[in-house]
């Protein structure tokens, strides 16, 4: 991508109504913008980036055996009316009418869609387990949306529903939701730590928050400090095995862990002070086993081995994409800006022509633009006229994880610089030393 043909509106001043750090640089790097309270659109920057943090939640939900979908953002009023959540949930939900005055809503959450759909088709435990998920927009009229997407009123959601015959089998898909989420966060570049939480309007009594620890978090959570440092599933966990899940589930849920409001004092103090985490936190995602309360009242019930009928064993799992992205920044960035995991970055690197129009800066920047492009990476080209203090300024406010600079005294040797964002390392290398680094 040559910068100048690209759309990356750049602030040079903080903007006033950004509170917190990733608020401030999503604004500034040009990733989002607000087109009323709470509502954001992602400009191509943000785009890309979300992009790549929904390919990851992607492949760990279907590594899990979930199988992906999509539902609409408009549902019905009669799919609420019948589980009894139309009234419950309350102002949060956006309700609309239609031309024929039919009460609809702006969808919060799915359970009642996903069982309907559930319903009409599956017949048999012979169809079980059933996990069904997409990636879509959700609206919650939040009382106050706040720090950008992080907490907004139109979101992006990883929403999975699992359907099983009984609670064993049900706590077995939890059991494998619990783990893609920490191969999700830890792909993500994040440590998230799964806690006890409450389940909401959502329901149930089994139910975990997964938390990143952060200063500007909303969350008060109490948890042990060991798992800051707890192993992740590998790529090669079986997810079919009963045991070997329930083994990693113990093992997460070992230790105390707990958002406030299932904070339990006494528990905690039986920590040995010196392990005693207590820190705020963003929630990142968030699992629920809720048995039958969607299946009874909608009548999503299976033939059993036994020959008779049962309502299915639900749980529901969520993330959200919109609020991992300034999380992320939360997590990895500097007084200069965003640091991206590579795993998310918008790209891989950035060529940086320190003197465009010049002959020799022009054509090593070319050369390495393409040679990086064929090769498969994400190159942003920074082909414009600006100075090479704004050049500088404007690469490491966007975080790109690898920054290759052609100036013209260096070029003239047959050399460019390659820096690395995060460490701010600068190394002196020949042209083609540069592009076989990335390439082989
Ligand atoms: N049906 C369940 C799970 S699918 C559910 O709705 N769970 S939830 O309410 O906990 O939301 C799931 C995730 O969505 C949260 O963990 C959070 O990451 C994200 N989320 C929720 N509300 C917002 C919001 N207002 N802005 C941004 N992200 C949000």
């Amino acid at each position: 991508m040559r910068l100048s043909r690209y759309f990356m509106p750049i602030l040079k001043e903080n903007p006033k109504e950004a509170e917190i750090v990733s608020h401030r640089l999503m604004l500034r790097a040009g990733m989002i913008r607000q087109q009323s309270q709470g509502i954001y659109s992602w400009l191509p920057l943000g785009k890309r980036v979300l992009d790549k943090v929904n390919a990851i939640i992607r492949d760990e939900q279907n590594r899990a055996g979930a199988i992906e979908l999509s539902m609409p953002t408009l549902q019905s009023a009669e799919l609420w009316q019948e589980s009894g959540r139309y009234d419950a949930y309350g102002k949060e939900m956006l309700r609309i009418k239609d031309r024929q005055d039919r009460p609809m809503l702006y969808g919060p959450t799915n359970e009642e869609m996903v069982t309907d759909i559930f319903r009409s088709s599956v017949k048999s435990y012979k169809d079980l387990p059933l996990n069904l998920y997409h990636i879509q927009l959700k609206f919650r009229d939040e009382i106050r949306p706040r720090f950008g997407t992080m907490r907004s009123r139109e979101f992006m959601m990883k929403d999975a529903y699992s359907f099983d015959l009984t609670r064993e089998a049900a706590e077995h898909s939890y059991n494998k939701m619990f783990a893609a989420y920490l191969r999700t966060f830890d792909r993500l570049g994040l440590r998230a730590i799964p806690m006890r939480a409450d389940t909401g309007p959502i329901g149930g009594k089994l139910s975990h928050e997964f938390i990143i620890l952060a200063d500007t978090g909303e969350s008060e959570v109490f948890c042990h400090k060991d798992f800051v440092d707890f192993d992740i599933p590998g790529e090669r966990t079986d997810f079919d095995s009963v045991e070997g899940l329930q083994a990693i589930f113990d093992k997460w849920t070992s230790l105390y862990a707990a958002t406030s409001e299932m904070h339990d004092e006494a528990a905690f103090n039986a920590v040995p002070e010196g392990d005693r985490l207590s820190a705020r936190g963003i929630e990142v995602g968030h699992i629920f086993y809720f048995g039958t309360k969607y299946s009874e009242p909608m009548g999503a019930k299976v033939q059993g081995p036994d020959g008779k009928e049962h309502f299915v064993h639900m749980g529901s799992y969520g993330i959200g994409p919109t609020r991992l992205v300034p999380a992320i920044i939360e997590a990895s960035h500097d007084d200069n800006g965003i640091i991206w995991p590579a795993s998310v970055a918008p790209f891989d690197i950035v060529v940086i022509n320190m003197k465009a129009g010049d002959q020799a800066c022009d054509d090593t920047c070319e050369l390495i633009y393409a040679a990086l492009t064929k090769a498969g990476k994400d190159v942003l080209y920074d082909d414009t006229d600006d100075r090479a203090g704004t050049k500088f300024a404007t690469a490491d406010l966007i975080g790109v994880p690898v920054q290759i600079i052609a100036g013209p005294r260096a070029v003239a040797n047959g050399e460019v610089e390659v820096k690395d964002r995060k460490t701010g390392a600068r190394e002196t290398m020949t042209i083609e030393a540069a592009i076989n680094r990335f390439v082989a």
